[in-house]
This record gives structure tokens, C-alpha cells and sequence, in this order.
């Protein structure tokens, strides 16, 4: 057991965060969640839902309280407007660590128009400078772990094996000397969100660099599945299952499609590529990053968090296969590459532990059943992605002489 941390979970109501405070409240920690409720807030503004019935915050700390003897502490705080509330809560708490997952985290919802772009620049950027630059000025020293994700490397360097964060480059100079550099990998973000995470990371090698700031971003894959050990513990502490065509990922929504009975929509071809993680290992590899803090070295540790790398087409092929569903080819909706390989480094991880629970390890088959559990809530309607990348873009809905 190692030794309990006070640790602060931003956006802990989440789909990510949420199994995670509760994972490290397990572990012994002392977990406080702050949440602006504004993922719940989006849904009812798109008419959306979780496929899975998601408590209310106080009836989940509720059953938590009541399963496990364990408290979780909430505070209904706007990290991106309420800069104040962030420094009183910081320096009541003095946390030995804050992770951070309060952002606006879909790439659709980013591009739905000049609205959203706004707000998912203003919320992303405001919400983890204030956490920053209130740390500094309390003059605390939290260790920052915060959730990027895989697209900042963007999806159109085939061959090369992506690293953790960081590229060696060679500079001609003049005698032929050649000098060694250490850059960020460039980023090429493929949407507004995507640049968030983008523009996050300058904010981080700043304050690491001036003020000694620990900081692991996480960068982080697809995640897939639904439950983790602790969320299986009561009805009431069930994790959220995002299936609309802007907050639901691909995996998950193929195989929520798939028990619904509508075709699997596979945008374009099919052929990009892109990396996956299990929930479950999700909350192991942020137990593992808190376990982990980088030395106060003035450099952001950069790890990739992702277990395997698949194809759309070869996803939607094994869910078809596997639950008797159709394929539709739709209209691609986003500007992406149409095929394109991916490989990754995910070294660190691996070497502090972590073993992968892959696609193959009947994970699925448990998402199917909490998909066919909830399907009678399936506001069909919502399935399709209709956010487009461009304005002479066709949203990606299933067209029925397309069906395969
Ligand atoms: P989510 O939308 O389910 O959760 C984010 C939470 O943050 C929500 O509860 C929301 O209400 C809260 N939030 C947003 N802005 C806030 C603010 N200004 N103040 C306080 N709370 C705020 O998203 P998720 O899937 O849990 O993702 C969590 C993080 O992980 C995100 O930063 C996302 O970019 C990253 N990530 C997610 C995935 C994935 O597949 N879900 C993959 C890679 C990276
Ligand atoms: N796609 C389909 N059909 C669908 C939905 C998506 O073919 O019905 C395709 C998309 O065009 C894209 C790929 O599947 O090529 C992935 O889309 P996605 O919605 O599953 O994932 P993405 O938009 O990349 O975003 C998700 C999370 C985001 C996280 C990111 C990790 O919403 O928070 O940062 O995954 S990564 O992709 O590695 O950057």
C-alpha cells in the first residue's frame, strides 16, 4: 500500500474521471472531485443521454459511502470560470496531486460551429491555465497529471513509431557540425478539441520550465468499454456509456449499433487507424502515473496511455461478425486522413507495470451486455454524426441502398 495522497480529480463526474476517483478512493486515497456538471448540462442541450442511467453526483458518493465505508468529497466548481474558487479550493486542500480530465472532450462537439469552437478553445485553455497559475501563486507544489490524448501526434506520419511526447531532431551548423535538439513531437491536431490538447502542452513545458511544475501528460487513446471494477460495485455507481454521433466514440458505438439493429457506421473506407484503451486500464495507468511523479527537472513527462492500435474497418468487421450486424459506409463527416498506419511507443507504461487487457479478452463481450441491459434508452435519433468538418461536408447518416 503506498502512502495515502490528498489528491483533487477535476472533471471527476466524467466518463473517464469518475471510475478513477473512485479507483484511487480504493486505494486509499483522499479524493476530491470538482465538476461543473457541464457534460450532463451539453447532453440535455443536444438531447442526448448516457446509454447507462448515470446517478445523480450525491446519490453516487451515496452508495460509494455505502458499499465501501469511503468518503469522496465534491465541490461544483467551473476550473475555466470560477478562478477564485479554484485558488480557495487549492489552498484548502494543498493536494499532493491534481488530475486533470475537465475539459470538452469531443472532437464533433468542437466543430459544430463558431459557438462550440468557442467554447471548447475558452473552456479547455482557462480551465488548465487556472490550475497552473493558481499553484504557483499559493506557491504549492502539486504533481499535475493531466489527460491529453494520442490525435496532438495527428494520423499522417505511416511508418515511423511514434514516441513518448518528445523527438530527437539534427541541425546542420556550419563545419558540419551537427547539433542534437530535443523538441516536442510537432503537433497536428485534426480537430478544435484536438488543438486543445495542442495548445495544453505549451502550457506545460512553460511552468515546468519556470517554476519546477511536475507535470505527466497522459496522452491518451480511444477509450472503449464501460465498467470497472468499482462502477460494478452497485447499479448506482455505473459509468457513463456515450453512444450520440458526437460524444460517442467508435468502438462503443459500434457495439451499442450492433444490439440497437442499426448498421455499423464506418466513415469513408474505414482505414484509419487509431489506438485503443480499456477503461479498466485507463484508471490503472492514472493510478500508476500519481504512483510515478517525474523528478523536478523542468521537463513534462509525456506518456502514451493506449493498449493496441486497430483499423475502423477491422473494428466494425469484428463487431459484425461477432453480433450478426450490417456495415454502412457513410460520408466521412471530418477532414482526416482516409487510411493511414499507426504505431506507438507505450514503453513506459508497460515498464511501470501495466498488462494490457486487449479487444480479444472478452471485454466485449461485457459492453454488449451492458449495451442490450440499456438498449430500451437508446434515443435512436442521435446516432448518426451529423457535426461536419466543413461547410461542403454531408454529415455521416446511413443511407440504406449503402448497407453491406
Ligand atoms: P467527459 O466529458 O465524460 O468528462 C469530462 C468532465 O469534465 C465532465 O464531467 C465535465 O462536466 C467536466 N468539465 C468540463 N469542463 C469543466 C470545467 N470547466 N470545470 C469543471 N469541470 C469541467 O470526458 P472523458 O471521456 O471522461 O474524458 C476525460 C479527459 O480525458 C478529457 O480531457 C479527454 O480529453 C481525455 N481523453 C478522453 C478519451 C476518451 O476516449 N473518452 C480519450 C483520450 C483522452
Ligand atoms: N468513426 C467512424 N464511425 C463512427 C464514429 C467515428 O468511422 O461512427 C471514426 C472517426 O471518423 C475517426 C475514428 O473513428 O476516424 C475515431 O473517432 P472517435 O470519435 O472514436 O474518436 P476521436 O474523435 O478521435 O476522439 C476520442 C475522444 C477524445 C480523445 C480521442 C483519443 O472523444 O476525447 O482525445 O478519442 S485519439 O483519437 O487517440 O486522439
Amino acid at each position: 500500500m503506498t502512502k495515502a495522497k490528498d489528491i483533487i480529480v477535476v472533471g471527476g463526474d466524467g466518463f473517464c474521471g469518475w471510475p478513477t476517483a473512485l479507483h484511487l478512493s480504493q486505494n486509499g486515497h483522499n479524493v476530491t472531485i470538482v465538476d461543473n456538471m457541464s457534460r450532463r448540462d451539453i447532453d440535455k442541450k443536444m438531447g442526448a443521454d448516457s446509454l447507462t442511467p448515470i446517478a445523480s453526483m450525491d446519490e453516487r458518493l451515496k452508495a460509494w459511502k455505502e458499499k465501501t465505508g469511503l468518503t469522496i468529497a465534491f465541490e461544483h466548481i467551473d476550473v475555466a470560470r470560477e478562478f477564485d474558487r479554484v485558488t480557495e479550493l487549492l489552498e484548502a486542500i494543498k493536494p499532493d496531486t491534481v488530475i486533470h480530465f475537465g475539459e470538452q472532450r469531443a472532437a464533433p462537439y468542437s466543430m459544430r460551429g463558431v459557438g462550440e469552437k468557442r467554447y471548447t478553445v475558452d473552456n479547455n485553455i482557462s480551465g488548465t491555465h487556472n490550475l497552473l497559475a493558481a499553484s504557483i501563486e499559493l506557491g504549492l507544489d502539486p504533481h499535475f497529471v493531466h489527460l491529453g490524448t494520442m490525435g496532438v501526434y495527428g494520423y499522417d506520419d505511416d511508418g515511423i513509431e511514434i514516441p513518448e511526447g518528445y523527438l530527437p531532431v539534427y541541425i546542420p551548423g556550419d563545419d558540419k557540425m551537427i547539433f542534437q535538439r530535443e523538441i516536442l513531437y510537432p503537433t497536428n491536431p485534426g480537430s478544435v478539441y484536438h488543438m486543445t490538447k495542442s495548445m495544453d502542452q505549451l502550457l506545460f513545458q512553460f511552468y515546468a520550465k519556470n517554476d519546477r511544475l511536475r507535470i505527466t501528460d497522459l496522452h491518451q487513446g480511444i477509450v472503449w468499454g464501460t465498467q470497472t471494477d468499482e462502477t460494478k460495485l452497485d447499479e448506482r455507481l455505473i459509468n457513463r456509456f456515450d453512444y450520440d454521433g458526437d460524444y460517442g466514440t467508435v468502438l462503443n458505438r459500434f457495439l451499442m449499433q450492433a444490439v440497437v439493429g442499426h448498421p455499423l457506421t464506418v466513415h469513408g473506407t474505414g482505414g484509419q487507424t487509431r489506438a485503443f484503451i480499456h477503461i479498466q486500464d485507463t484508471v490503472k495507468c492514472i493510478a500508476l502515473a500519481v504512483n510515478n511523479p517525474p523528478p523536478k527537472d523542468g521537463k513534462v513527462a509525456i506518456l502514451n496511455q493506449m493498449t493496441e492500435t486497430h483499423t475502423v474497418r477491422s473494428l466494425a468487421t469484428l463487431v459484425a461478425d461477432v453480433a450478426d450486424a450490417k456495415i454502412a459506409n457513410v460520408d466521412n463527416p471530418r477532414n482526416e486522413a482516409a487510411e493511414n498506419d499507426l504505431r506507438v511507443s507505450n514503453k513506459t507504461f508497460i515498464s511501470l507495470g501495466l498488462k494490457p487487457v486487449t479487444l480479444a479478452e472478452g471485454l466485449m463481450d461485457e459492453t454488449f451486455q451492458i449495451a442490450s441491459k440499456y438498449a430500451n434508452r437508446c434515443i435512436y435519433k442521435m446516432i448518426p454524426c451529423v457535426s461536419t468538418w466543413t461547410n461542403n461536408q454531408r454529415p455521416g447518416v446511413v443511407k440504406v441502398d449503402k448497407v453491406a
